[in-house]
């Protein structure tokens, strides 16, 4: 509340511009509150000229939105900036008075958890969950309060609070409606709202009915009972999000059902009840991730092809709060992916796309990662000419683009009792990235943008670690080197992430990527390598673009870009290739050892940037962030090595082409556990044995 005699240029007013208006209009001149400028959960901040002595406003266009603009606003004081300086698209108004609005690019912007019952999280790297234990809610939400407190700090606006592989039982009893309504009840006060993945198989599994046929009358029964219940604990429920008839989930196919018919069935339930407290109708995210792992692993059955073959025939078929939940490529969750092609079919459907902060198939936390770098490939790449313009990814998902009413983004983000929530402290950095680039996914080029994967690693330093330049710089640098190091130990041209394919997903097994329906494939063989996914040979996915250049550019060897080559193409290993430098000529086997070193090489000197940093003071950081850092580091420096020498001699064995700098097979900095003498180990043989330099 705003008194006479209060020295206005040191006051923040905050508030919704409804309630601005309402109060305020007599003592400060409001007529260019400009709340029409503000779409919901939006806010602006409003600085005077400095020759009047009007307040700074804050002003949400809804309370959410308040929320958000404080944030944002204490982000920035917070980094040492003046928030007037610092923010962007400001325009000046008839006052003098300058304005910045920010407005959320798309209605969705929801976090994933893959949280079961029984208290594990699925990929999870940071603990146990901070919602359920022992087949129930937790008493104690405490934590899962200050989750939600670190959610809205990033601009969150729900989260999905139970695995996709979901457990029926979780909305059949009504102690755990009850457990999920004070889940909702502790999220509250953040303005982030709950929603809750469904198993489809539940009106059979656990409501006793015959059937889980979508159309049948007793389960439509069912699912507006379990809605009905789960709205009257909570009124604000975000929405459901459903995976089915993938990875041995049932889902509507068995009933010989569409995938669209299985969505509607969940997206009429949660329309019935739209309620002021809402704000917004239930949203049923429906996941694209629909493939079948019992697929042969002949060569035309690509699982890269499933998503559209599934869903683009189903265009205009889901009702209107269904948003088609896509990942960001073809197959999961990859180092390097081609963007989805199911983007440029969704032309009457709402998509989102789905990116991975738990680094599942990146480390695990294990190694920094820092993934923005590659979200802008996807939230970036170009579908093809549609209605004469660019189709952008970005502008597909936020239903700019094909004019939809609903999109954006979901994060799976798996955090836990960890102190560190994520498992790393440095892979917090992917958390608060994804909550500004699904704020706002526009990004840029532009080396001004605020919203570049630089800018947003610098400020999460300045936030983390103070505000140094020496530890800006040097962590900015070594966040911005991470992906590609990554990629260059695990798996270079575009021939994916080599890890063990059939469960873990951590550490190099290339042998394992063939021969089995859960594949990525690497199609390795003594004379080369690569998928051929080309209409003209392979499994016709190159196709699958709706933009007939896009589909070209894939189609042939020569204009692939080299970072996707082997996604896209089979090569012989003496395939030649442009090497690092202008005028230097390679080929695909030696790309891959190259790279393997190249990339080795880049996390070793992770740690020694860091224990530079140390050394020179200039860190603001307590001792235990300091170690737990510089221990993540160092394994990851190791890991790499073990990485680089697996993959290099996996290929060079199967190959029997020689590296020509002599470096494969020899290990050097390597110390192997067969030459040490061993006090309380007992020698054990390492599966696969590529892994290990002599196998143990
Ligand atoms: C895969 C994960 C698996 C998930 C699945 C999914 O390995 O744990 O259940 O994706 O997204 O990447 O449904």
């Amino acid at each position: 509340m705003i008194t006479a005699g209060s020295s206005h240029d040191q006051v923040v007013v905050l508030g919704t511009a409804a309630a601005f208006g309402h109060y305020c209009s007599s003592s400060i001149n409001s007529t260019s509150v400009g709340a029409s400028d503000l779409v919901p959960d939006g806010y602006l901040w409003q600085f005077s000229s400095p020759d009047t002595s009007s307040p700074t406003l804050l002003l949400g266009q809804n309370e959410r939105g308040t929320l958000y603009g404080a944030f944002a606003y204490i982000l920035e004081l917070a980094q040492g900036n003046d928030p007037i300086k610092s923010a962007s698209n400001t325009t000046t108004i008839a006052s003098g008075a300058t304005r910045h609005v920010s407005n959320p690019a798309a209605p969705v912007w929801w976090v994933n958890q893959w949280d079961n019952l029984d208290g594990s999280i699925e990929r999870g790297y940071g603990g146990r969950s901070l919602f359920f234990a022992g087949g129930k809610v937790v008493a104690d939400l405490r934590r899962a309060a200050a989750y939600a407190r670190i959610l809205a700090s990033v601009g969150i606006n729900a989260v999905v609070v139970n695995n996709v592989n979901a457990d029926a039982a979780l909305v059949h009893t009504p102690a755990n409606i009850e457990g999920l309504g004070r889940i909702a009840d502790a999220f509250r006060p953040f303005g982030v709202r709950i929603g809750v993945s469904l198993n489809f198989a539940a009106p059979q599994s656990v409501g006793g009915l015959q059937t889980y046929d979508p159309l049948d009358a007793s389960v439509v029964a069912f699912w507006d009972d379990v809605t009905a219940q789960l709205y009257k604990r909570i009124p604000d429920l975000a929405g459901f999000l459903v995976k089915g008839d993938s990875e041995g989930q049932p889902g509507p196919r068995k009933y010989g059902r569409s995938l669209a018919a299985g969505a509607n069935l969940f997206a009429r339930a949660l329309r019935k009840h739209s309620s002021a407290a809402a704000d917004s109708p239930g949203i049923l995210m429906y996941r694209a991730f629909v493939y079948d792992q019992l697929q042969e692993s002949n060569w035309k059955a690509d699982r890269a092809n499933a998503a559209v073959s599934y869903f683009a025939p189903l265009d205009g078929q889901f009702d209107d709060n269904v948003v088609v939940q896509v990942k960001y490529g073809p197959i999961d969750f990859q180092v390097r992916e081609p963007a989805s092609p199911l983007f440029g079919h969704l032309q009457k459907t709402n998509a989102a796309i789905e990116l991975q902060v738990t680094q599942e198939y990146l480390g695990q936390q294990c190694h920094l990662v820092y993934l923005p770098p590659l979200w802008r490939t996807v939230l970036d790449f170009d579908m093809g000419k549609t209605s004469g313009k660019a189709s952008l990814v970005r502008d597909i998902v936020t239903g700019t683009h094909f004019s939809r009413p609903l999109g954006g983004s979901a994060g799976v983000v798996n955090a836990g009792t960890s102190d560190t929530w994520l498992g790393s402290h440095m892979s917090q950095a992917n958390l608060y990235a994804y909550g500004r680039m699904a704020w706002d996914p526009s990004g840029g080029d532009d080396d001004n943008d605020a919203a570049t994967p630089r800018h947003i690693i610098e400020a999460w330093t300045r936030l983390t670690f103070g505000g140094s330049p020496a530890v800006v710089d040097t962590i900015a640098d070594m966040a911005l080197a991470s992906w590609p190091a990554y990629e260059n130990y695990t798996g270079n041209l575009g021939m994916q992430t080599l890890t063990d394919i059939l469960y873990t997903h951590f550490g190099p097994n290339p042998a394992s990527q063939d021969g089995n329906g859960w594949g990525q494939w690497t199609r390795a063989d003594k004379n080369g390598m690569g998928m051929d996914r080309t209409v003209r040979n392979g499994t016709g996915f190159a196709g699958q673009y709706v933009g007939a250049e896009v589909a070209a550019r894939f189609e042939s060897v020569d204009t692939t870009p080299q970072d996707l080559l082997l996604w896209f193409h089979h090569v012989p290993y003496t395939q030649p290739l442009p090497g690092p430098r202008p005028g230097e000529n390679t080929t695909v086997i030696q790309h891959i050892y190259d790279a393997h070193y190249a990339g080795a090489e880049t996390a070793a000197s992770f740690v020694t940037r860091w224990a530079a940093l140390n050394a020179r003071n200039a860190l603001n950081v307590d001792a235990e962030r300091y170690a737990s850092i510089a221990r993540k580091l160092a394994f990851q420096a190791g890991h790499a090595l073990v990485w680089r020498d697996a993959v290099c001699a996996f290929f060079d064995g199967l190959s029997g082409i020689a590296d020509r700098h002599g470096r494969v097979g020899h290990h050097p900095w390597r110390i192997e556990a067969e030459a040490m003498t061993l006090h309380g180990y007992t020698r054990q043989a390492v599966s696969p044995a590529i892994a290990a330099s002599g196998g143990q």
